[in-house]
Parts: structure tokens; C-alpha cells; sequence
């Protein structure tokens, strides 16, 4: 798909999931730079950033988008031709798609290390990279039961049981609100992560930062399952990071309530690292607070400052 098709159906959460937009995102980028006609490089370069623009605001929370568009262009301004520039956001599409993939089994192997045999897991909203835990531990026949939330008002808790269903897991599909009551059941907490700031705080699906609360009270672990290229460079310089707020029609229907009643919809909340045991990563298990390590080491304090917007 083109760049701006992509723009609509991730901001209409057609394609969500901050991996699944992040990959889709990259994939726009290399057909637009593959369908570009002309001969000029100046010409290509400018098309190509404005390409990245269209895509990278359709969602403004998920820093995955921002750096899979960024790795996506990298070197583009050094190419000395239009050809050189296909052929290098070509290879830099292809080898983001196959290292974000390698990186959610990596993070389902690693992680499964931490599920026991008779384990209960709970889950929040629907998270590829924390369903690769589930179904990694499930493969090496732990039995293994989830609870997993409906998350409103999207319910992408529906797409996680069907998942979790389809592969024989047991899984128990319960309301957000039901969260602290069957807490004292379970043993274990995986979601995943859309962004992840340079302090460690986890930003997800909203509830996220109340099941924290709940794991807290009960003494349960909370894991985050996360690839590195959710970790935000631009968090080490100062930018907070926007908490997208969607239409009040996502969450009530037209006439059902007056109009003077206000709706707040916001997608996203904040979970804090000292609420967080540990970050699932494809280069292993990183305690929140070493956030700031995962950022330089993995993108580089050149790129961070280079891509300061
Ligand atoms: P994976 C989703 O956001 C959820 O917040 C989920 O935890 C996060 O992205 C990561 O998903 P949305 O797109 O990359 O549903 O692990 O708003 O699939």
C-alpha cells in the first residue's frame, strides 16, 4: 500500500498493534521509494521525507512507527542517486521487517523462561509480542491458563482469546473491571509496550498502569514484552510523549447520552518503572530503569541527537 493508504487504516486502527503498524509503516516507505518515476535525487529524497511525514503522524504515541520510519530512510542522504536511494530503503524495509519478526520470537523464548508449568497469566488488550510468550511457553507444553481483558473500548481482548483459542490454550476472556478480583489467581503479568521512555516508563493500551497497580497489591510480576525499537530516543531529550485521545464514538453511541455530558478518551496511559519487574527484550531481560542503556547502546547517541525533530 501507498503511503497515504497506510496513513488511513493505521489511523483508523485498521492495522494496529505498535510491531504491526511499525512493519506496515516500513513496507509504505519501500513502495513508495520503489514507485517513485523520476530521475531526480533532490526531487526523490523530498518525496521520500514527505512520505515518512504522512505516515509517521497517523499515530502519535507509538514511538515504534517513528523509529521503523527513521531506520527505514537511514543513509538516504547520502545516496548519489535515485536508484541507489530505492535500493537502500528497500534493504532498510526488508531488514527492519525480518528483524522485527526474529525479535518477537526471541522475545517469546526468552520470556517463556519465566512461565511455569500451571502458571495463569494475564494479558491486556492484544499484544503480539506478549502472545509469543504465551504461545512459546505453551509449545514446550507447560500448561498453562490466561486471563485475558477485553480492553475497552477497542475489545482487541477478542482478537487475543480467538488467538489464544485457535492454538488450545485455555484462556478466560474477563471485563477490564474485572482485573484486581482474579488478580489473587494469577501468577504472572505479560503486556506489551507501545513506547518506552529513556526513564523506563512503560506507555500501553489504557488500564495498563491499573493492572500494574493490582499486580502491585498482589505481589504478581508485571512484564513487559517489548522489542528495542519501541525504546524512544526522543524521550533522552526532553519530548514527553503524547497520549493519542480518540473520538467520544468509540466509546458511547450517537443520542445516548445528552450533549452537555463530555467524553474523555484517552488510548494510552503511563505505567512507572518501579511498578515494572522486568522488560522482555530481543537482547534479553532489561530492568526498566536501564532504559537509557537500551537507547544508546541499541540506536546510538548519534542517531538520537541526529534525529532530534
Ligand atoms: P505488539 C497496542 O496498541 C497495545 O497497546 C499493545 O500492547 C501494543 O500496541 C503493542 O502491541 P493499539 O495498536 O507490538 O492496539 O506487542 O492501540 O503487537
Amino acid at each position: 500500500m501507498n503511503a497515504e493508504e497506510t496513513a488511513r487504516d493505521i489511523e483508523s486502527m485498521k492495522i494496529r498493534g505498535a510491531g504491526r503498524i511499525a512493519r506496515a509503516g516500513v513496507e509504505a516507505m519501500k513502495h513508495h521509494a520503489l514507485s517513485y518515476k523520476g530521475s531526480d535525487l533532490d526531487g526523490f529524497q523530498k518525496e521520500m521525507q514527505e512520505a515518512r511525514d504522512v505516515v509517521v503522524n497517523s499515530r502519535p504515541t507509538a514511538i515504534s512507527l517513528w523509529n521503523g520510519l527513521q531506520s527505514a530512510l537511514k543513509g538516504l542522504e547520502k545516496v548519489t542517486d535515485v536508484e541507489e536511494g530505492k535500493k537502500l530503503v528497500s534493504s532498510n524495509a526488508d531488514l527492519f521487517v525480518r528483524d522485527s519478526l526474529q525479535a518477537m520470537d526471541r522475545i517469546g523464548q526468552m520470556g517463556s523462561r519465566r512461565i511455569s508449568d500451571g502458571d495463569t497469566v494475564l494479558t491486556h488488550c492484544n499484544s503480539h509480542a506478549a502472545i509469543s510468550v504465551i504461545k512459546t511457553a505453551h509449545a514446550q507444553g507447560k500448561r498453562i491458563k490466561v486471563y485475558a481483558t477485553e480492553s475497552r473500548p477497542w475489545r482487541q481482548g477478542i482478537l487475543t482469546v480467538n488467538e489464544l483459542a485457535k492454538e488450545g490454550i485455555d484462556v478466560t476472556l474477563i471485563i477490564d473491571g474485572a482485573v484486581r478480583s482474579v488478580m489473587r489467581k494469577v501468577n504472572i503479568v505479560l503486556v506489551g509496550a507501545d513506547t518506552i521512555t529513556s526513564s523506563g516508563v512503560l506507555i500501553n493500551k489504557i488500564g495498563t498502569s491499573q493492572i500494574a497497580l493490582a499486580a502491585q497489591e498482589a505481589r504478581v510480576p508485571f512484564l513487559v514484552c517489548s522489542e528495542t525499537y519501541k525504546f524512544s530516543p526522543k524521550t533522552l531529550f526532553g519530548d514527553l510523549v503524547h497520549i493519542e485521545e480518540r473520538d467520544a464514538g468509540e466509546i458511547v453511541k450517537e443520542g445516548e447520552i445528552p450533549s452537555s455530558v463530555k467524553v474523555f478518551n484517552p488510548v494510552f496511559d503511563a505505567t512507572p518503572p518501579e511498578y515494572i519487574d522486568t522488560i522482555v527484550t530481543e537482547i534479553g531481560l532489561i530492568p526498566p530503569f536501564a532504559a537509557y542503556e537500551v537507547i544508546v547502546k541499541k540506536l546510538g547517541s548519534d542517531y538520537v541527537f541526529d534525529n532530534m525533530e
